[in-house]
């Protein structure tokens, strides 16, 4: 059993604790029906098919366009992640990326992408995708290689190649990020919304990886995208992406306490219940000491995690340091959390089936995409060290009146 006394800290309203419930109470029904490991391809469909019929999906666009909130609700975002996450690595998967893959256009879009793009993915009728990385660009976005190039007065030509791309080779569209040129490095790059179905635009290849997911690279070869799909003004794609980040790298560090308190509940329950030395293995103190660090190690990211949350929703314009502590600490604890779990199970916890096997295998991307953990860190310490000149701007500036 999970934990969920976190949802009475003053960071929730009853409608948190509702949607945390009722969710909770959903993903026990549906969600293990929906998932074949073996065809991550087709539980990805269902998961996003049930998804939107259940009305989750509801909760990543705002509500003019099919949505739950005015606005993102990052609590909620948050919470869902965690409680999927906490069952299933996929289904929180699947609900990620509908918001990751519209969150620029949510953020920046004009009303006609909105009105285009948002309704169908709420819905769970369209599958999204979010393309940054490249295999020369991930943490340094700056550097990124594709390009758009002007074709004609109401078009660009995508060329370049796009990689990690999760919900590559299923998703009906990508927000795609090139180098339009406007400036150097950060300043010039723009966003666009691909079509899947859109000429020039292939799947170069489909990635393995160790908790599967649908992921691929992508292929861009004179892909010729209406100027009207872009999002943001010409140049603004790097603020994009960032302010896009901002909002859901502390849905990662939920997504990643999920995880965790999975990994806790299934070692309390066989601490309980396994017998060594004549006793439960939890009697033995280093069993307890394990427990401890796992305990605290996941109410301290729930506290990260949500602050962060709790902030953005406030009106905060922007929450890169504190999302930045949640991603990196809920990720990197949740890692440690599961290792210890894997280690109280012992041979049973590196035996394919058993859950905490399928949970070492599920947290290690989160410490990498959307920014592994040594970006969080480069983000933190600049925003601590803006803060520092920011304030001795304003006391020289009072110095001075
Ligand atoms: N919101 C809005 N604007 C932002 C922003 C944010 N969170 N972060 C940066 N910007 C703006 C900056 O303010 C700056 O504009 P000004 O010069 O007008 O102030 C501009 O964007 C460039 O920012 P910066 O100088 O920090 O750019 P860098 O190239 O040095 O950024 C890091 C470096 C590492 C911080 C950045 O590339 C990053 O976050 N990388 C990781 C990306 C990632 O998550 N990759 C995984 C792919 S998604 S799975």
């Amino acid at each position: 059993m999970i934990d969920a006394s976190f949802l009475s800290w003053p960071f929730f309203e009853d409608r948190h604790r509702q949607f945390a419930a009722d969710l909770n109470a959903w993903a026990s029904r549906e969600v293990e029906l929906l998932v074949d490991h073996h065809d991550v391809d087709a539980s990805c469909r269902r998961l996003v098919r049930r998804l939107g019929e259940g009305g989750w999906l509801k909760a990543v666009v705002p509500q003019a366009y099919g949505g739950l909130t005015p606005a993102f609700d990052v609590r909620t975002l948050c919470l869902a992640r965690e409680t999927l996450a906490a069952h299933e690595g996929l289904a929180d998967f699947a609900f990620a990326m509908q918001g990751l893959g519209t969150g620029p256009i949510t953020l920046f879009g004009t009303d006609a992408l909105k009105e285009q793009y948002l309704p169908p993915v709420a819905r769970g009728d369209a599958i999204a995708a979010f393309a940054l990385s490249e295999p020369e660009a991930g943490s340094d976005v700056a550097a990124m290689s594709t390009i758009a190039i002007p074709d004609g007065p109401d078009h660009v030509r995508l060329d370049g190649l796009k990689t990690w791309i999760s919900n590559g080779g299923i998703a009906d569209h990508y927000v795609v990020f090139a180098r339009s040129g406007e400036a150097p490095g950060a300043k010039g790059l723009s966003a666009y919304v691909v079509d899947a179905q859109t000429p020039g635009l292939s799947i170069e290849n489909r990635i393995d990886v160790i908790a599967p997911h649908p992921l691929a690279t992508l292929r861009f070869e004179g892909c010729r995208v209406p100027l009207a799909k872009r999002i943001g003004g010409p140049g603004e794609g790097f603020k994009v992406a960032m302010a896009t980040l901002d909002v859901f790298r502390s849905t990662v560090g939920a997504a990643a306490l999920g995880l965790a308190r999975r990994a806790l509940a299934e070692t309390l329950q066989h601490a309980s219940s396994r017998k060594l030395f004549g006793a439960p293995l939890g009697d033995l103190q280093m069993t307890q000491a394990a427990l401890a660090d796992m305990a605290t190690g996941v109410d301290s990211a729930a506290l990260l995690v949500f602050r962060a949350a709790w902030t953005k929703d406030q009106g905060a314009p922007r929450v890169t340091r504190e999302a930045a502590m949640a991603k990196m600490y809920a990720t990197e604890t949740a890692q440690s959390v599961i290792d210890k779990a894997v280690q109280i199970f012992g041979g049973l916890g590196v035996t394919k089936g058993v859950k905490v096997e399928e949970l070492y295998r599920e947290i290690r991307a989160l410490r990498i995409y959307e920014g592994a953990t040594e970006v969080q860190k480069i983000v933190i310490a600049r925003e601590l060290l803006k803060m520092l000149e920011a304030q001795r701007a304003r006391d020289l500036a009072a110095s001075d009146r």
